[in-house]
């Protein structure tokens, strides 16, 4: 196919000044030798200005983790997409299951958020996966299409963003899906986008996330419909993640 394949590292609320050492190794690497993908980090927003800095003139991009639906306001506390475009961001994580359990948002809010990434010129990653209980029920595959549908709106015709699929149960758990339930699923997904989108729906990356390390990146990354990763965990230290993107 023709899909770019994208690795994302998600540094989550880890990480201070000190861990851009860790950004910088990596771009130092990716000199040397380029990625067969598209490489971005997500750091805290507090770093995004300052890895901007370190990794100029790179090939690694840098997204946020999330951003304010509205463009600007009385927002105390909230960043937008402007703001995060400002300081050095391309990307931008949307709706990964931490923000959804943990700050409800709904499909209709990461769809806004959708909005004004897009409006920001910020190129979505959309997540979406079922909990274990979805999954136990037999739920998963219409969870997910469910997720994929509600979070996307109108406006992605025709623009980058990518779906990145974290089963919740494999988030920082050491557990993954098998090959087969992996492979169930981003064909789901990828019907649903050619459905919704038509022809460009082909050619979106859909990235797969949940403990992925060295050691099971190969695999993951062939499975049909497979177009990446997105990556907590092993994404802090440069070695690790490098250990990923060297194994696409
Ligand atoms: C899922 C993933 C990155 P981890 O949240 O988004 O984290 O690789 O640590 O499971």
């Amino acid at each position: 196919s023709t899909i770019t394949p994208l690795i994302a590292g998600n540094w989550k609320m880890n990480g201070l000044s000190a861990s851009l050492d860790e950004a910088a190794a990596l771009k130092e690497a990716l000199d040397q030798q380029p990625a067969a993908c598209r490489v971005a980090l997500c750091p805290p927003a507090t770093l995004i200005a300052q890895m901007a800095w370190r990794l100029k003139g790179g090939a690694v991009l840098i997204g946020a983790q999330d951003c304010h639906a509205a463009a600007e306001g009385a927002y105390t506390g909230s960043i937008s997409a402007a703001m995060l475009k400002d300081a050095g961001a391309g990307l931008v994580i949307l709706g990964h299951s931490e923000r959804r359990q943990g700050f409800g948002e709904t499909d209709a809010d990461v769809a806004a958020k959708v909005e004004a990434a897009l409006a920001a010129g910020l190129e979505p990653i959309v997540c979406v996966g079922e909990t274990l209980e979805e999954r136990d029920a037999g739920k998963a595959v219409e969870v997910v299409q469910r997720q994929v549908s509600g979070s996307l709106p109108d406006s992605l015709a025709g623009a980058a963003f990518s779906v990145a699929y974290e089963p919740v149960w494999a988030i920082g758990t050491g557990r993954t899906p098998t090959l087969e339930q992996i492979a169930e699923v981003h064909d789901a997904v990828r019907a649903t986008l050619e459905q919704r989108f038509g022809q460009h729906g082909s050619g979106i990356a859909i990235l797969y996330g949940g403990s992925v390390k060295p050691a099971n990146a190969a695999e993951i990354l062939k499975v049909s419909n497979v177009g990446g990763a997105l990556v907590g965990g092993a994404s802090l230290k440069a070695q690790d993640f490098l250990g990923i993107i060297r194994a696409l």
